[in-house]
């Protein structure tokens, strides 16, 4: 089995519903998470692609953007529906998912901060 790693911080977010999947496949990960912001910048977010995380390393080669890893691991263990119909509904489903998220975060998290 390859080795995978995911990269992220100490928080769900948008890894999480990586850790989900990864999960529910059997797939064994390392689940490394940043705790320390500062140190983020300084010692890892340049090696990152495109210097933001989630990231998930498979066998040495680091993948970005939680949605396409989310979309290439349900693929690869065949959750993405048997038909191009039920891959197009699985796929709204996900951008359902992100739509209300990015809602929230803006109505909700952001608000909160202020
Ligand atoms: N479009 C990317 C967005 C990734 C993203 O915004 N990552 C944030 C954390 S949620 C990040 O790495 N922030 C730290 C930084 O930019 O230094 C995805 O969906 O994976």
């Amino acid at each position: 089995m390859a080795n995978y790693k995911l990269y992220y911080f100490n928080v769900t977010g948008l890894a999480e519903p990586i850790r989900y999947i990864l999960h529910y496949c059997g797939i064994k990960f390392d689940d490394i998470r940043f705790n320390d912001f500062e140190e983020w910048k300084v010692k890892y977010k340049k090696e990152m692609p495109m210097e933001q995380v989630p990231v998930l390393e498979i066998d040495g080669v680091r993948y970005h953007q939680h949605k396409s890893i989310c979309r290439y691991i349900g693929r690869k263990f065949k959750l993405c529906g048997s038909n191009e119909e039920e891959s197009l509904k699985i796929d709204a489903l996900v951008d359902d998912i992100d739509d209300i998220r990015i809602d929230f975060v803006g109505r909700h998290l952001l608000r909160w901060h202020m």
